[in-house]
């Protein structure tokens, strides 16, 4: 699948600090070990409505991720994925008498244009489902044949049985989130699990290749009934296909702790034989509208193309996002907006100054709040201080708002 442009990456004098960033498997801040190559995976969209200030936030989350990664010396190697056919992209199309295909291709063209607006480095490899079918059925087949994954009788298709990994195989199962079964059970059938399935050896046994049903896309598999991909094998697959076992960071929003990536994670380890899926799981705190979680089933949604539309500056939408810790959560307000467009301002007339106090030390301090668990907030507060200075008092260094406007763009993404 293309994905979109790359912004330009200034380069900045120096060299960043190693990345620390808080493991949800661990419950600890920890630094990231990567070798030459950082090998990053995030869960992308399901196609079916637009980009929301939710899924921006996660996607610009991990692009300063990448950038800080990059900023300390690596090379990133980027994959995301795309859930191009599932049941809630199925029913929405239903619903609104359009094709699935169609719609699909809408939204995933919406928001490649606002993740360019957002001027979030793109995935080297943009993988959709559909593009994915074979090497996601050989995981199946491959879990059928060593007898980690079963059938289930499935009287209402005509194509075959669906297929469930049993969960038994890993004794491991439960580390990515350290959720109790109570927890577990408490989430999984409002986040695509069907407990309630008969046939089925333990009730949190997830899903892997579900038979054709009338009416619903399906692919002919080698070995399986005519069907498609369960939601969690997607990434597995993919993952495994692209970066392979023991990847750096595995990213996306906190609602996929459980089951989507504790599912992700067993399957490759029950595939491979090793562990860990990825090193280290990354996630970003739900953000909400008027104190609920912003979401495309809820429907209460501030989207970034609408903003786009109405004229608001992109670079004020990341500067509102970024003024969040990634591991809080928080609602949008239009306040919100309001202060990130004067900030912006603020940053655009420092920054157009001849002469200006030094950035080294501004720099030095961006850097290092970015390494530091991404503290954002932290370092919008550096660049704000800088701006004040400049403004209020002034200096003699002419390089110095060239440089430290070179490292905003660099490091943060905001082009001033
Ligand atoms: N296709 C799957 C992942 S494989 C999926 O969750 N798609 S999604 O379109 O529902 O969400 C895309 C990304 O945005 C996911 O990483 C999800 O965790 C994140 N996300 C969704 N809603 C929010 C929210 N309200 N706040 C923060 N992140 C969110
Ligand atoms: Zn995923």
């Amino acid at each position: 699948m293309i994905s979109w442009p790359t912004p330009s990456i200034p380069s900045v004098p120096g060299t960043g600090r190693p990345v620390q960033l808080f493991d949800t498997s661990t419950a600890a801040v920890r630094a990231l070990t990567p070798g030459p190559t950082a090998r990053l995976y995030v869960c992308g969209i399901t196609p079916y409505d637009a980009t929301h200030m939710g899924h921006a936030a996660t996607y610009v989350t991990f692009d300063v991720l990448g950038r800080a990664l990059r900023d300390a010396g690596h090379r990133v190697q980027y994959v995301q994925n795309i859930t191009d056919v599932d049941d809630p992209l199925l029913e929405r199309a239903q619903r609104d008498g359009v094709g699935w295909e169609q719609l699909a291709a809408d939204q995933i063209a919406l928001f490649r244009e606002d993740m360019t607006a957002l001027a979030v480095i793109p995935p080297d490899q943009y993988v959709g489902v559909v593009e994915s079918i074979v090497p996601v059925a050989a995981a199946v087949r491959a879990l059928l044949e060593s007898g980690a994954a079963y059938a289930v009788d499935t009287p209402d298709s005509e194509a075959g049985d669906d297929i469930y990994l049993d969960l038994r195989r890993d004794p491991g199962f439960g580390s990515v989130s350290n959720w109790s079964r109570e927890q577990m059970m408490a989430v999984f059938a409002e986040r695509g699990g069907d407990p309630d399935r008969a046939g089925k050896r333990d009730r949190l046994d997830p899903l892997l290749w579900r038979a054709a049903r009338p009416g619903e896309p399906s692919w002919p598999a080698k070995g399986l009934a005519d069907g498609r991909p369960g939601w969690h094998i997607e990434c597995t697959s993919i993952a495994l296909d692209h970066l392979g076992m023991a990847f750096d960071v595995q990213g996306g929003g906190t609602d996929l702790v459980f089951p989507h990536h504790e599912m992700s994670a067993t399957q490759a380890t029950v595939l491979t034989g090793e562990r860990p899926f990825a090193r280290t799981y990354a996630h970003q705190a739900m953000v909400g509208l008027d104190g609920e979680k912003m979401s495309k089933s809820r429907g209460n949604l501030v989207l970034v193309s609408k903003l786009r539309a109405d004229g608001v500056d992109p670079m004020a939408i990341r500067l509102a996002l970024l003024a969040h810790h990634y591991r809080t959560e928080w609602s949008w307000t239009d306040a919100g907006l309001a202060e990130a467009k004067q900030r912006l301002d603020r940053w655009r007339a420092a920054f157009s100054v001849a002469t200006a106090p030094s950035s080294d030390g501004a720099v030095q301090e961006l850097r290092a709040r970015v390494a530091d668990d991404l503290d954002t907030p932290g370092a919008l507060a550096v660049v704000d201080r800088w701006a004040h200075r400049t403004l209020t008092v002034g200096g003699e260094d002419e390089a110095a708002p060239g440089v430290l406007a070179r490292a905003v763009d660099a490091i943060l993404g905001v082009r001033v």
